[in-house]
Formats: C-alpha cells, sequence, structure tokens
C-alpha cells in the first residue's frame, strides 16, 4: 500500500479552492488521500469508520498522522489510511498478525531536527528521543500484546515527523477477549492535545458472537465519541428551563469547572464519528435504523477528559440498554456463564472506556435520541453537562448495515483462566489519586497530579526515572485498593491487563466481569474515609512481562504526572515448568 504524493498542504488548498467555487468537498466518508483530517457537517448522518479487516491472517495497514489548524485555530489530528480513509476500523481475530506503520506527517513547521534519539523501522531500537508536540506513538488499548518495542511500548517509542515510518507488528493472542478495542497516541504531555485534537481509531477483536451468543445475527455500529475544544467558546448556554444558566468558572488548566446542575457551558465538545455537537445550540447527528430493528452498538468514549452517560430515549422515555461487552470483555467471560447481558437504563463510560450493546431501535414515527447524560465530576472537575448526541431516525428504506455479525456462530474452544475473583491475591497494594498546586502560595497555578503507591512520597511521573514505581511477578494476581484523595473524578487504567472490581467505596460489588478503565469517585474534602476501588489485577499471562504504565484516562491528569510505572518480572523458568505440569499455571 503506497501513501498518496500529493503533499497535504496542496490538497487541502485545493479543498479552500473548491469551497470558494462552490465545489463540494469531500465528505469524512469519500476523503481521498491527500485530504487532511475532515470533521463532518453539524447535523449530518453518522457515517461508519471504514472497516480493514484482516485476511489469511494477516492486516497489514499503513496510517499517516496528520494535523491542520482548524477554523478556531485549534489543531485537529488524524490517520489517514492509504484509501483515504479517516481513523478506519482495524478488524482482527484472534491469531492474526498485526502489522501497522505509522508515518508521522506533522507540518514541516513541528518537525525536530537533531534527535538524541529516534524510532525508525522495524530492526532499529525504541530508544526514545525528544517528546514533543510533533512527535507520536501508538497504545492499542486493552490488548494482551508484549509492552516491548514495536508492539505496544509506549515508554520509548517516539516517531518524529523525519522519521521513516515505524512499523507495529505483533499477534491478537489467542485468548483476547473479543471485543472492541482502541487506537491512540500516548506521548507523556502530549497525550491530551492529540487525543482531543481527533487522534483515536477503533480496533476490533472479531468473534464476540462466539462468546456471548446475545451478539449473534446483529447488525453492528461503531460509535466513536470524541471530545474537542469549544467550536462557540463565546456563546451564552440557551436558556432550556426557567434555571438561571450558572456561572462559568475556570480551573488552573482553563477548563470549565463542573456545575453540579447538568448543565451550562460544558468543558468540551463532543463529536460522533467527526460529526460535531457542539455548544450551545446542541444539533444532534442523525442515525438512522430500520424500524424496530436490533443493533449492537459498539461505543468508545475517546475523549481526552470527559465522561459519557449514554441513554437512548423514545420521547422522554429511557430504553433498556443489553451490555453484551465492556471495554473489549464479553460480560458472560470471566465465569458469568449465567449472565450473558446486563441491562441497564443508561451506562457510564469513562475516557478511554468501551461498551457494546444492544439497542431495539423505534417503530416508524417514535421521536428518539442518543442522549449523554450529566456526570458529577466533583468540586474540582469539568462540567459535563446533559446533551443530545444524535437523533435516531427510522426509515424502512434505512440501507443495510455495513456488518452484520454471524447468526449462526460457531462454539469456539477458548483456552479461559480460572475467573479473578476465585483466584487468591498474593498480595494488597494501596495507591491513591491526588493532586496540589504547582505553587503552594497560587492556588491559580497549574496543577500537578499525583498516582502514588502508598508509603512513598507523591511524584509526579518522570519519563526519564529508570526504577519502576511497582515491581510484580509475572503469574500473580493482586488486589489493589485505589482512593481518590483529590475533589474530581479520576479514571484508573493500566496497559496490558484487565481487571475486576470488587469494592466500590469498600462494599462488595457483584462485577463478575472485566474492565480496564474504572471510574474512582471523588473526594468531598471533609470526609474521614476517602472514596476507593478495590481490583484484583491479573498478572498471569506470560505476554505482560516487561515494562509499562497504569495511569488516570483523564489525559490532562496523565500529562500532568498521575502516572506510573510497573515492571513484571519473567517467573523462574523451572517454577513455570513445574506449575504447567501440575496445571496450576493459571490458577495460582
Ligand atoms: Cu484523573
Amino acid at each position: 500500500m503506497r501513501f498518496d504524493r500529493i503533499p497535504r498542504c496542496r490538497a487541502f488548498a485545493l479543498c479552500l479552492i473548491g469551497v470558494v467555487l462552490a465545489l463540494p468537498c469531500r465528505s469524512f466518508a469519500g476523503a481521498k488521500s491527500g485530504d487532511v483530517c475532515f470533521p463532518g457537517a453539524p447535523g449530518g448522518a453518522v457515517p461508519e469508520p471504514a472497516d480493514l479487516r484482516s485476511r489469511n491472517g494477516e492486516l497489514e495497514v499503513e496510517l499517516a498522522f496528520r494535523s491542520f489548524a482548524d477554523s478556531q485555530g485549534q489543531t485537529r489530528y488524524c490517520y489517514v489510511d492509504g484509501a483515504g480513509n479517516q481513523s478506519p476500523t482495524l478488524r482482527v481475530k484472534p491469531g492474526d498478525r498485526l502489522t501497522l506503520k505509522l508515518r508521522n506527517e506533522l507540518p514541516a513547521s513541528e518537525r525536530v531536527h537533531n534527535m538524541a534519539g529516534h524510532a525508525g523501522a522495524k530492526g532499529e531500537d525504541c530508544t526514545g528521543g525528544p517528546m514533543t508536540a510533533a512527535s507520536t506513538n501508538l497504545h492499542f488499548h486493552g490488548l494482551l500484546i508484549p509492552p516491548t518495542c514495536h508492539q505496544d511500548d509506549v515508554l520509548r517509542t517516539l516517531v518524529q515527523p523525519s522519521a521513516s515510518p515505524f512499523e507495529y507488528s505483533f499477534e491478537i493472542p489467542q485468548d483476547q477477549p473479543p471485543g472492541l478495542y482502541w487506537y491512540h497516541p500516548h506521548v507523556h504531555g502530549f497525550t491530551k492535545a492529540q487525543v482531543l485534537g481527533g487522534a483515536s481509531g477503533a480496533l476490533i477483536v472479531e468473534g464476540i458472537e462466539t462468546v456471548n451468543h446475545e451478539a449473534s445475527g446483529l447488525a453492528e455500529r461503531v460509535l466513536v465519541i470524541r471530545d474537542q475544544e469549544l467550536v462557540n467558546p463565546d456563546a451564552a448556554p440557551v436558556q432550556t428551563d426557567s434555571m438561571p444558566a450558572p456561572q462559568v468558572l475556570r480551573d488552573a488548566e482553563g477548563d470549565i469547572l463542573n456545575t453540579g446542575t447538568g448543565t451550562g457551558k460544558p468543558a468540551k465538545d463532543l463529536s460522533i464519528n467527526f460529526v460535531p455537537v457542539a455548544y450551545p445550540q446542541y444539533q444532534p447527528a442523525t442515525i438512522t435504523m430500520k424500524p424496530a430493528e436490533k443493533e449492537l452498538w459498539r461505543v468508545l468514549n475517546a475523549s481526552a477528559i470527559t465522561y459519557l452517560d449514554l441513554q437512548v430515549l423514545f420521547k422522554s422515555r429511557q430504553q433498556m440498554l443489553g451490555v453484551v461487552a465492556l471495554d473489549g470483555v464479553p460480560v458472560n467471560q470471566n465465569g458469568n456463564r449465567d449472565q450473558p447481558i446486563v441491562w441497564k437504563r443508561h451506562v457510564l463510560i469513562p475516557p478511554g472506556g468501551r461498551a457494546e450493546f444492544a439497542v431495539i431501535g423505534p417503530k416508524q414515527g417514535v421521536p428518539a435520541s442518543l442522549v449523554t447524560r450529566t456526570v458529577d465530576s466533583g468540586p474540582a472537575g469539568e462540567n459535563d453537562p446533559t446533551r443530545p448526541l444524535a437523533t435516531i431516525v427510522t426509515s424502512a428504506d434505512a440501507p443495510p448495515r455495513s456488518s452484520r455479525l454471524p447468526a449462526s456462530p460457531a462454539i469456539l474452544a477458548r483456552a479461559h483462566a480460572t475467573p479473578l475473583n476465585q483466584v487468591a491475591p498474593a498480595r494488597v497494594r494501596r495507591l491513591y489519586f491526588s493532586e496540589k498546586a504547582r505553587d503552594p502560595q497560587n492556588p491559580n497555578s497549574p496543577t500537578v497530579f499525583f498516582l502514588t503507591v502508598e508509603g512513598k512520597t507523591p511524584t509526579a511521573f518522570d519519563p526519564n526515572s529508570t526504577e519502576p514505581d511497582i515491581t510484580v511477578k509475572q503469574g500473580d494476581v493482586e488486589d489493589w485498593i485505589i482512593e481518590n484523595r483529590s475533589q474530581e473524578l479520576h479514571d484508573f487504567h493500566i496497559h496490558q491487563s484487565h481487571f475486576q472490581l470488587l469494592e466500590w467505596n469498600g462494599v462488595p460489588v457483584d462485577e463478575p466481569y472485566l474492565r480496564d478503565t474504572v471510574n474512582v469517585a471523588y473526594w468531598d474534602g471533609h470526609s474521614p474515609v476517602y472514596p476507593s476501588v478495590k481490583l484484583r489485577m491479573d498478572f498471569r499471562d506470560p505476554n505482560i512481562v516487561g515494562t509499562f504504565v497504569y495511569h488516570c484516562h483523564l489525559l490532562e491528569h496523565e500529562d500532568g504526572g498521575m502516572m506510573g510505572t510497573i515492571r513484571v518480572e519473567a517467573r523462574d523458568v523451572n517454577a513455570q515448568t513445574a506449575e504447567k505440569s501440575t496445571g496450576n499455571h493459571a490458577s495460582r
């Protein structure tokens, strides 16, 4: 696959000329190589991202990473494949090899020369280099692949604009749960800017219907919800009721503070498959379904800092959503065989999280919508008011979905590890989120964010540190209690693994399913006990050996220091052999 040789600037200029001459510019779905990132039209149809499917056990993709300044002067980013598809969905099966060549095509003005080291074509080491606004890399969020060079390392891999395309190449593990994952950049200090600018895409491990039969035969709809800077930052809120608009207050980072009212100016706008739904009018995008058809909605919250709490309304009545997978893992996969579907009236998806749920469309003529409810992010959190995302329109003539899951899936024999909650933890650790103003004398100085192991001194993440914050033995399972000692929500995420939520604020929960992101409630400022989650962490998979990160997935917090490193050490080879022979390898 070759990249188009037309320079981006020339293609963009041609497009601008097209606008002037009233020629139709290419839409996102029809964008061709050479075009830069294209947002959808407000109120327009929600396009399905292009599907790139593996064949004969392989998927080879080349993605160009591009940027441009939008009409507000904000830098927008996107991935474009050789055929001009923007942020395509990568579809692979367990056992497939994914080879992804990433070419950093950020503008020449952002190029960095005289690099101390640079990441390049396969065969070279991932030796780091300058972490700048122009450097990038990829994280394959949720995949159980090694945290190593050319696979899923984010600590040393930096792709510079002057570098040759960087090759990622790895095998999708046979035991990777089938579901929705995603790819996004992960350069410390610059992750928020790139993801907020639009740098993200879906990755689907096929076969969800072979594990969770509730998904069999359903038409699929991939919905990637991103946040972005406000299109109309100076507009006054539209009065929707008799309540006065709440006062707009900003935090030290300039984000609009949570009002707790569910109304007011949001911290960020949202888009749905790049169709913006902008404050203050929130003109919803359009989803067209056949009347009363059941679909599998595969929803990714690719926002940098915005929480989603999704619900589907018919008129104003909440509809039940049939959750079949969270964070890529079918809800019946962790020994939860009696519960293939979890019915919910609304689904909270923190930044980085995914939810896959069955939706039965409205009957012909019934007004319906997809809405995100307000999320109270705490006194120091950002404002996430209630707002519509899409109007659901029914039409008997709606074109069939481009992808439908097999109706009669073969039942695959999968080797499942012992359910996490049946494994005794080797130890318990306590970690905590906290924040402080950089200048204690000035509460408006930038916030420093910490994610600290209890007993250690809170320190912002240092990319140059060579000592891990936590060391674990591969094969172990541990319990981690994660406290929130700040007055805003945080969203815990760890690479290379899924965990199980055991307790919420000290109270046991009945959640036999796995996650890779979890929201941690905010502290009210005076309670003697901090809010917390207790998680059972899984370090059994041999692929996990290496050094990788855990962090808050509100990317402003991650970039601001709320991240730590963990080194998983290989077990003694003799001990591994002995365990395998006694069948104890996965059930320790
Ligand atoms: Cu956070």
